[in-house]
């Protein structure tokens, strides 16, 4: 007799419930700097519309949300230092995502459940009650970890400012059973189903088994481990930040988490702490089993779709009913050595918010800055129709290049000259490293240089390069690194994506990229493919960053449209 599916599914991810007391790895720990504080900051590469704290360490964004008229915006925040530790949670706010205003610490150290630092979490708003947050706490130094609720002091403050740990029923939520303590973390925001209870997601490991387990509850207190985890992949170690939401088989609007019916897919999404890159799938969620199944389309592990194929980890979703959207924030991390974070007084900035949808195929996520963006936006610099010929570089000016928004389209008449693509080629950034911006190609390299010195002894290329398969084209989009600075003790990968366009009818391919001095985060194809870059330019920096647009390939391309500003500072408190 056929088993029913829920049954078969629970059978085999049962076979996996193996314990392990092993402590997992996390951030980079370097107790002699976590308290050295610097009287000033180093200003020069500090982000001007990229958001950031006054000064020291910041890392994963914590419980977003929209309340009461006010966006929320938490994050882990090292108050003593410009390196991990001393972990609390540092609070903004914001009318729209883009001006901040810093307040006073929400939650921090207090009770013995969170004496060795208050980890990431999510926040979910109540129907009639308001906002509780939960989040991990860590008990010991060997990491030990459970989850708590924090509430609100007074709900009709209209910033949220103090925040309060009940005491009755905290930590709800305890590591049991063959659960290993030091890699249970992150708890998601919760969403309710038709069975009376809230759900949530908590990331974990075992052994070298990544997972999510859900937790229900009637009450919100008291809060009961569902039997197995909502998914689980061999090899891909713990699962930090999982994110886990519905989204519309229709249209680029966002859905509340507890939305339910036929034209919904769901995203789960894991930040993979051995590598500290995420990747998610699309799939079906079996809310009578409490189970996710991935489409078969969607690659499940290391080979699996990104958000961002660059500085973008432990990434935050939240649904935003004034505008009916998904909005999706992630730390975008460090490229600058752990020593001059330090010299700096600074570390860590988020991304732009960016909405998030559903393609219209339904095999992959679509991102796009926020509208609210825009505002920022002075000086527009136009350009169409423009041909370049191969070895072209066109310097764009009358914009401040370090402090940037472009739009760009690019067109190609012909295929003709693209090059073999080579089918060992699995990972984009190893295509990236070996063929660069400057190697002569077919249809492409071609696109931007960011933050390049007058000479283009630094530069950040962020391009495409087309390639010939048996059956298909395959495109590359790259943000590379490698010259971005002369200095040498930085992080300068080839940053790569493949961007999944057909351009059998319409030989168009776009581009976006949002410069701010040390970061570059650019939008392929609409948002398709995305790569956020950190970068310490020496000599290109401010005024004396250039931005130009290049070809070195062999087909001629042209800029078909190209519109680029100058973006003011958001405000900052
Ligand atoms: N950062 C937090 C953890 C999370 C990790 C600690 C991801 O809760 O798993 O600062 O960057």
């Amino acid at each position: 007799m056929a088993l029913p599916i829920c049954v078969t599914i629970i059978l085999i991810s049962s076979l996996f419930l193996i314990s392990n007391d092993g402590v997992e790895a996390f951030h980079s720990i370097y107790p002699d700097l976590q308290s050295i504080s610097v009287p000033s900051v180093t200003k020069l590469h500090r982000t001007a519309y990229h958001f950031q704290p006054r000064r020291n360490w910041i890392n994963d964004p914590n419980g977003p949300m929209y309340y009461n008229g006010v966006y929320h915006l938490f994050y882990q925040y090292n108050p003593k230092g410009a390196v991990w530790g001393n972990i609390i949670w540092g609070h903004a706010v914001s009318k729209d995502l883009i001006n901040w205003k810093e307040l006073e610490p929400a939650l921090y150290p207090s009770n013995p459940f969170d004496k060795y630092g208050c980890w990431s979490g999510s926040a979910t708003i109540l129907p009639g009650k308001g906002p509780v947050i939960l989040y991990t706490g860590v008990i010991d130094n060997r990491s030990s970890e459970v989850q708590l609720y924090a509430v609100p002091e007074n709900k009709s403050d209209p910033f949220l400012r103090k925040w309060v740990k009940p005491k009755s029923f905290n930590p709800i939520i305890k590591a049991e059973g063959a659960i290993n303590a030091s890699a249970f973390r992150d708890p998601t925001t919760a969403w309710w189903s038709r069975d009376g209870h809230w759900r949530i997601l908590i990331g974990g490991g075992r052994k070298n088994r990544g997972m999510a387990y859900t937790y229900k509850s009637k009450d919100f207190l008291k809060w009961m481990k569902v039997k197995h985890p909502i998914h689980s992949v061999e090899s891909t170690g713990t699962w930090e930040c999982p994110d886990f939401y519905p989204v519309s088989l229709k249209g680029k609007n966002g859905l509340d988490l507890s939305t339910v019916g036929k034209s919904v897919k769901h995203v789960l999404k894991n930040s993979l702490d051995k590598t500290r890159y995420e990747y998610y799938t699309i799939g079906r969620y079996l809310r009578k089993c409490d189970k996710y199944i991935p489409d078969n389309t969607s690659e499940d592990g290391w080979g699996g779709l990104r958000y961002d194929y660059g500085n973008f980890y432990a990434s935050k979703s939240f649904f935003d009913p004034s505008k009916n959207r998904r909005v999706l924030w992630a730390w975008a991390n460090e490229s600058d050595s752990k020593e001059d974070d330090v010299k700096k007084g600074w570390a860590g900035i988020q991304s732009i918010p960016r909405t998030v949808w559903l393609d219209s195929h339904g095999r992959q996520l679509v991102q796009w800055p926020v509208e609210e963006l825009n505002s920022l936006r002075e000086k527009e610099v136009k350009l169409s129709n423009r041909k370049l010929k191969k070895g072209e570089y066109f310097k764009v000016t009358g914009i401040t290049a370090a402090q940037a928004d472009v739009e760009i389209t690019f067109s190609f008449s012909s295929l003709e000259k693209a090059e073999a693509f080579d089918s060992s080629w699995v990972k984009a950034e190893n295509v990236c490293e070996e063929k660069g911006s400057r190697n002569e190609g077919g249809v492409g390299p071609f696109g931007l240089l960011t933050l390049a010195s007058e000479k283009l002894e630094e530069f950040t290329p962020v391009f495409f390069r087309v390639f010939k398969a048996p059956k298909n084209h395959v495109i590359l989009m790259c943000s590379d690194a490698t010259s971005s600075s002369l200095k040498r003790e930085l992080y300068k990968p080839s940053f790569a994506g493949f961007l999944d366009i057909d351009l059998s009818h319409n030989r168009k391919l776009s581009l976006r990229s949002l410069i701010d001095h040390s970061v570059v985060e650019s939008f392929g194809g609409g948002g398709k493919t995305n790569i956020l870059s950190r970068v310490y330019p020496t000599l290109a920096v401010k005024k004396k960053a250039h931005l130009f647009v290049f070809n070195n390939g062999t087909e001629h391309i042209t800029v078909e449209n190209m519109k680029a500003w100058s973006m003011k500072s958001a405000r900052r408190n």
